[in-house]
């Protein structure tokens, strides 16, 4: 039901200038009109958020609770507006009231509280769980600054704090009466009592947690979820009278610790770093969180006996796997139960996600941390482990396995072993990522206990990734499909398939495609000055930039590509402009080398006359949520080719293919899927498949050997080792990929061993671009196929297979 006309709208926002800011409509600024918007949306949101939570107290309705660090959320305002179905009027009553409806949503700042595919997950499924009338709630930190904002200066990567909240808070609802404490430190003293024996933590160092809660509409639904976004407070402010009581130096201490505690977004993606800070960030969102969940629950049910029946925690990897722990501590120490009682309940409460398999990615603790930052956690945790052993031991009599599924082993915690061992479902986010899971990296929990081991392949918002976007296709995909249908039922998209002959569709669609192409080549003009050729093929590659994502052999391949050209000025005769977009995270040398590489060669090609409407290189700076909206939809070509076995997933390939672009990937991650529904001859696959990547390696990969055999790959490196005009050269790359350094291995990810498939598949690709007919029935038919990439349909599998929970 929509909630507001244009009028009414228009007057509910005259009100909220006029209430909050003293000032009337003619007099309000961009930035005033704005947080108005969100205020006006957020409190018909808020209504139905009682109407919500009564509802599900009232029918005594499981809910489920999703943890994790990172929601990368992205902008709000046009998103709430769309689910809310009052975007048409929002954006009449902006004009209409003398504003200009885009300068509004463009100044909204990305609430960009995570690192990449993780974070935007989490926030992906917040809205399908809610769209699908799930009671469920995000917890995550409402940190200061979310991921830094990346300068290029000089072709280099410089990160500059994301002060997001000016603007961001507008969304925010602080609830100062629903804070909880969280200690950390001190000493634990024994006693009995009443026949219990009891534990107190003395002398610790206690943080307030108050939660800011941004609401969530879904969209077709008066059904609003919360994302408890945890602020870190001191108890008290230092007051110098506790000097004299000796208490001043601990008031300090807290005071220090809440400042920091949820002052910055960690920016490491995929690599662990074991900083205590972190650690401190962990527990703190956790105590919190479980406290909370705990309390309500108790307040309905009066015991803490059926939390199980009625509570599922669902964990993002294994950054919040301390709710192990924590439950158990809540259910021991608080409500008396005993130890079986409560494991028992807290396996059948928690649920884990794995999104990554890379070994630098796992978390595992040095003991002396937990323990001195957490001792009471740390007491569990030991007997958690010592019970865990056992059963291993008496599984499998086998040292080697003991060794492989402890939780507590030389020094540190495990927390992969302990979120297996403490919950009742594990699960992977592709077909190939868990069955990697099952058959090597949880190999021998998986022998023990197979039926914890699951998969859901990962979905993406296609309301906000295709619709809310794309209103060029989303007005194609109502015309065929006859109407909106698909926006709650994704795989309607499917009935897009019947078009593939007809001319004129395939016509429109590349109508569409091209004014998306020139109104992203507008704005980067616009806001970045460089000038895009929207006749050239958009060619893109956005993501986090790792290693294992090969953004190098992208660039190998267009240096080959350059020297190509220059030997022969007529090789190409197709435009090409490849883009690029990658964070790095600021600790890790060998990715911020690869950006200045892409800048370097963009540089390069840039100022070489043979290139001119041939080839272009574009990094885009400060890749995030709000830029890649802009992107999809007017990229053509999809660049998936991380090392096969190593990309858990991938939601980027999803979003590329649901507006229409050709994927040229490995079979890693969610592609096998892709592959599954697309065939060969709707992607170009190219490249080892993980078992090859597997065989490769035992048998003893020599990447010199290619070097020394293939004239083309040679001459690439060769320019890369000495660098191009701005003078710049890539001997440490060329090392890497030769000889390995730093102690890994030589070429680890084995660029030079896909480097001629990779040639090849570009070629095929480039061969289809120019049957014009051709490639748009293929960039159809992945429009056509890519529902099942829906989070609604992932949500659904969580729902029906983990969480045991009713859905739309
Ligand atoms: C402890 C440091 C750290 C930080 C973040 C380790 C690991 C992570 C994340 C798990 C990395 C991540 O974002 N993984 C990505 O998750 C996506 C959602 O499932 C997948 O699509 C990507 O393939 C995977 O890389």
């Amino acid at each position: 039901m929509t909630p507001f006309t244009t009028k009414t709208l228009e007057e509910a926002l005259t009100a909220k200038l006029m209430l909050n800011f003293g000032r009337a409509p003619e007099e309000a600024t961009d930035q005033e009109m704005m947080k108005a918007s969100a205020l006006v949306l957020r409190d018909v949101m808020a209504m139905r958020g009682v109407e919500t939570n009564k509802r599900t107290r009232r029918e005594h309705r499981k809910q489920v609770h999703y943890l994790s660090l990172e929601f990368l959320m992205g902008r709000s305002l046009m998103k709430n507006a769309y689910n809310l179905e009052v975007l048409p009027q929002l954006k009449e009553a902006l004009e209409h009231m003398g504003f200009k409806a885009a300068d509004i949503f463009e100044i909204e700042p990305d609430a960009g509280l995570g690192n990449g595919g993780l974070g935007r997950l989490a926030a992906c499924y917040l809205d399908s769980m809610t769209t699908l009338d799930i009671p469920a709630t995000g917890y995550s930190i409402c940190y200061e600054l979310g991921i830094f904002k990346q300068k290029i200066v000089e072709g280099q990567q410089v990160e500059l704090p994301d002060d997001w909240k000016g603007l961001g808070s507008a969304w925010l609802l602080p609830r100062t009466e629903e804070a909880e404490e969280v200690y950390f430190g001190g000493t634990l003293r024994e006693f009995w009592n009443d026949g219990h024996l009891h534990i107190v933590n003395e002398n610790a160092t206690k943080v307030l947690a108050v939660p800011c809660d941004m609401v969530v509409a879904g969209y077709g639904t008066d059904h609003v979820n919360t994302l408890r976004l945890w602020d870190a407070r001191s108890t008290k402010p230092v007051d110098m009278s506790l000097f004299s009581r000796g208490e001043y130096l601990k008031a300090a201490e807290e005071e220090a610790m809440a400042e920091t505690i949820a002052k910055v977004l960690y920016p490491e993606d995929n690599h662990y770093e074991g900083k205590s800070l972190r650690l401190k960030q962990q527990y703190f969102f956790v105590s919190a969180t479980v406290q909370s969940i705990a309390r309500k629950h108790l307040e309905t049910y009066g015991t803490l006996k059926n939390f199980h029946e009625k509570n599922v925690i669902q964990i993002n990897d294994t950054h919040p796997a301390l709710v192990v722990p924590e439950l158990m501590r809540i259910f021991i120490d608080e409500a008396g139960m005993n130890w079986d009682e409560a494991w028992e309940i807290t396996t059948r409460s928690v649920a884990y996600t794995n999104h990554t398999v890379l070994a630098e990615a796992l978390e595992r603790w040095p003991q002396n941390l937990v323990e001195s930052l957490l001792p009471r956690i740390w007491q569990i945790i030991v007997e958690i482990s010592r019970r865990w052993q056992e059963k291993v031991e008496n599984f499998y009599h086998d040292p080697g396995k003991t060794r492989a599924m402890a939780i507590v082993w030389s020094g540190e915690v495990r927390m992969a072993n302990l979120c297996i061992a403490g919950g009742m479902a594990v699960n992977g986010v592709s077909g190939l990522h868990s069955d990697i899971l099952k058959k090597d990296v949880f190999r021998d929990a998986c022998g023990m206990e197979p039926w914890k081991f699951q998969n859901v392949t990962n979905g993406i918002d296609h309301r906000r990734w295709l619709s809310e976007i794309n209103p060029g296709l989303d007005s194609l995909i109502r015309d065929l499909t006859g109407g909106d249908d698909y926006l709650t039922h994704p795989l309607a998209l499917k009935k897009l398939d019947d078009y593939a002959g007809d001319k004129a569709v395939l016509a429109r669609l590349a109508e569409i495609k091209r004014q998306n192409k020139e109104s992203f080549a507008a704005y980067a003009k616009k806001t970045r000055g460089v000038l895009l050729n929207p006749d050239a093929i958009f060619d893109v590659q956005v993501k986090r930039l790792h290693e294992y994502k090969r953004q190098l052999l992208n660039v190998l391949h267009i240096i080959a590509l350059y020297q190509r050209l220059q030997d022969d000025p007529n090789a190409v005769t197709q435009p090409h402009t490849f883009l690029f977009g990658a964070k790095a995270a600021p600790g890790y040398a060998v990715a911020k080398r690869i950006i200045r590489l892409i800048n370097s060669l963009a540089d390069e090609i840039d100022h070489n006359p043979i290139c001119k409407d041939k080839l272009q290189v574009v990094f885009l700076e400060n890749y995030r949520v709000s830029l890649a909206e802009r992107l999809m939809p007017a990229s053509e070509v999809s660049q998936q080719i991380s090392t096969a076995g190593k990309e858990a997933s991938g939601t980027g390939n999803m979003k590329f293919m649901m507006n229409g672009a050709l994927t040229i990937g490995t079979l890693d991650g969610a592609n096998v899927e892709m592959h599954g529904v697309l065939g060969d001859e709707n992607m170009f696959l190219f490249g080892l498949h993980a078992d090859e990547v597997t065989q490769l390696k035992r048998e003893g990969y020599v990447p010199q050997r290619l070097y020394s055999r293939d004239d083309t790959l040679r001459r690439c490196l060769d320019a890369l080792r000495g660098g191009f005009r701005d003078g710049v050269a890539y001997d440490d790359l060329y090392q890497r990929l030769l000889f390995g350094a730093g102690g890994s291995p030589a070429d680890e990810y084995l660029l030079l061993a896909d480097f001629q498939a990779y040639c090849q598949a570009e070629e095929r690709m480039a061969a289809t671009y120019t049957d014009v007919e051709q490639w748009n029935r293929m960039s159809l038919r992945n429009i056509a196929r890519s529902g099942i990439f829906a989070a609604d349909r992932a949500v659904a599998e969580y729902a029906d297979n983990i969480w045991h929970v009713p859905h739309k």
